[in-house]
């Protein structure tokens, strides 16, 4: 009784007065402590006696109710100190990123710190995302979910209109948070690191509240499980890394006229992936030294492909192939499937690292979660095929699917009416290659291949043998050979199937007044506004 008293008092007199519950504060052993040490006491002098027991029991049961409430709000993050340990799940996520990595095959690269990741881990070969651009792609990924599906596809989208994501749909945090996991999009790094992470969400949906427990690395090491991730812009354009790529040696896609800005242009990207390289090393190694590294899954991959022009924003494979690379820790067994120190071609699509993250913190997938486990007692079949979409980017209205197996990718587009260089002020104005196409065009340089890239329409259809032909640039949808009529009508069927049973929102189009008004909705609403924010300072916002 004596205790409870003392409770009740220092709750009322006490702590609980100058109480602000620090959400970013999980385990119970300090939180309890603030609720139950030692407070100034407060006296009842002067009240009558039976007014001084009627306001102490009631006190009492208000005392009661506090402590039951506070550890009510308490219970996930002090489960997560007694459950069995988990290991904490840190995505390392580059913008705008194809395979350009030495241990993908590019050899003008200089990425040692990736290239040993994949050498301890599993380096995947056929990794997709299932958008060639930032916000559709991060939608999809954040909810295990095709953005198609969740009406997220259009790019930019649902900014201010108050669009939430279907019921039933989440956001990977919050599955994790309600696990016990502490979650963070990592901007605020160690100052030897000498970088902020972009912090960037980028979603087409509006989410109420504060999706990150955190914003600072500082935070990690007291907040175990944890679910964190770092974003790194510098293959994000403008590309401002240090000149280290001879542009004479690099190899340019046949698509590409081979000309100095090309050449440039490409030398800069691969220098940016050079210093992203860098970077992650850096957060590597202090992972290590703060004792985290062994504790840790990492997970490398790209936000969607290549920021060169017939890649993102397209559904080619160089708009959609990304990097993955995943290396697992030293203090937990390696799951099922997962065989560190080996190359998968496994097919997979960036939804599965939303399911195989849910898996590995030991969350069973949402029903209605399209992502598939790769790794672990849960693992599901690999796909046969993976699955692609492009709807509006900015101010550029497409709308192109895709689906690719093993071997083949097709390609469906339903504007075909529009020409490939369809204005977009963007890509104008950032890739120098997009302005030299037309320049070359008239000058009547473009070879064949590159000029397809200047006609007035696209090919309604296109179907590639990505063995033969890895740049995709021999259309064999009109081919006559029974292996490419035979691919092509399964390819077809394959994604005729995905479109209905996926549900497919992109078969209406936005109105055109949002269209043109790149998505906004409202008279002077920026769309941008999350994607131009400066990198520094201040927590992520939704
Ligand atoms: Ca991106």
């Amino acid at each position: 009784m004596v205790t409870m008293q003392k409770i009740v008092r220092h709750c009322l007199g006490g702590s609980l007065e100058k109480k602000s519950f620090n959400e970013n504060q999980v385990g119970a052993p300090a939180s309890s402590r603030a609720v139950l040490g030692e407070g100034p006491a407060r006296e009842d002098a002067g009240a009558p006696i039976g007014a001084t027991l009627r306001r102490r029991s009631w006190l009492r049961l208000l005392g009661m109710a506090i402590i039951a409430a506070l550890a009510l709000l308490q219970t996930p993050r002090a489960s997560a100190q007694t459950q069995p340990k988990r290991p904490n799940i840190l995505w390392l996520i580059a913008e705008d990123f194809g395979v350009e990595l030495g241990c993908y095959g590019t050899k003008e690269v200089r990425t040692p710190n990736l290239d040993k990741l994949a050498a301890e881990g599993m380096r995947f070969t056929r990794a997709y995302t299932t958008a060639p651009v930032c916000s559709p792609s991060r939608s999809a990924f954040m909810t295990g979910m095709y953005q198609t599906t969740i009406g997220a596809h259009n790019h930019r989208s649902h900014r201010d209109d108050g669009y939430k994501l279907p019921a039933g749909v989440r956001l990977l945090n919050d599955w994790l948070r309600d696990a016990g996991y502490f979650t963070a999009n990592l901007r605020q790094l160690p100052a030897e690191l000498g970088f902020k992470g972009a912090g960037k969400n980028d979603w087409n949906f509006t989410y109420e509240g504060q999706p990150w427990d955190s914003d600072r690395w500082d935070d990690l090491r007291a907040h175990q499980p944890f679910y964190a991730q770092i974003n790194f812009k510098e293959t994000h354009r403008p590309f401002v890394s240090p000149r280290r790529v001879d542009p004479n040696k690099v190899v340019i896609p046949p698509y590409y006229p081979d000309h100095p800005v090309t050449r440039e242009d490409w030398a800069k990207y691969l220098d940016a992936a050079t210093e992203l390289d860098e970077k992650v090393g850096r957060a590597l190694r202090r992972l290590e030294t703060d004792g985290l590294a062994d504790n840790t899954v990492i997970i490398f991959f790209g936000d969607n492909g290549q920021a060169h022009a017939r890649g993102k924003q397209f559904v080619y494979e160089s708009g959609l192939h990304v990097p993955l690379i995943i290396r697992w820790p030293k203090n937990f067994p390696a799951p099922k499937n997962f065989k560190p120190g080996t190359v998968s071609d496994q097919l997979i699509e960036s939804i599965d690292l939303t399911a195989t993250t849910l898996g590995i913190a030991g969350v069973a997938k949402p029903k209605l979660m399209q992502g598939r486990v790769l790794f672990g007692e849960r693992a599901e079949a690999p796909r046969q095929y993976a699955f692609g979409a492009r709807d509006r980017c900015d101010e550029t209205v497409f709308r192109l699917r895709t689906v690719r197996d093993k071997q083949y990718r097709y390609i469906r587009n339903f504007t075909p009416d529009r020409p490939f260089l369809q204005p977009n002020e963007y890509k104008q104005r950032q890739y120098p290659v997009w302005t030299l196409l037309p320049q070359l065009a008239g000058q009547g340089k473009l070879t064949p291949t590159q000029a397809a890239l200047v006609a007035p329409t696209m090919l309604p259809e296109e179907l590639h043998d990505l063995d033969a032909d890895p740049y995709e640039t021999d259309n064999l949808a009109g081919s006559t050979k029974p292996e490419h009529r035979a691919a092509l009508r399964r390819l077809r069927a394959a994604l005729n199937k995905w479109i209905k049973e996926t549900n497919d929102q992109g078969r209406t189009l936005e109105p055109h007044a949002v269209a043109a008004a790149k998505g906004a909705t409202k008279p002077g609403s920026n769309p941008n506004a999350e994607a131009i924010r400066p990198a520094s300072g201040g927590r992520p916002q939704p």
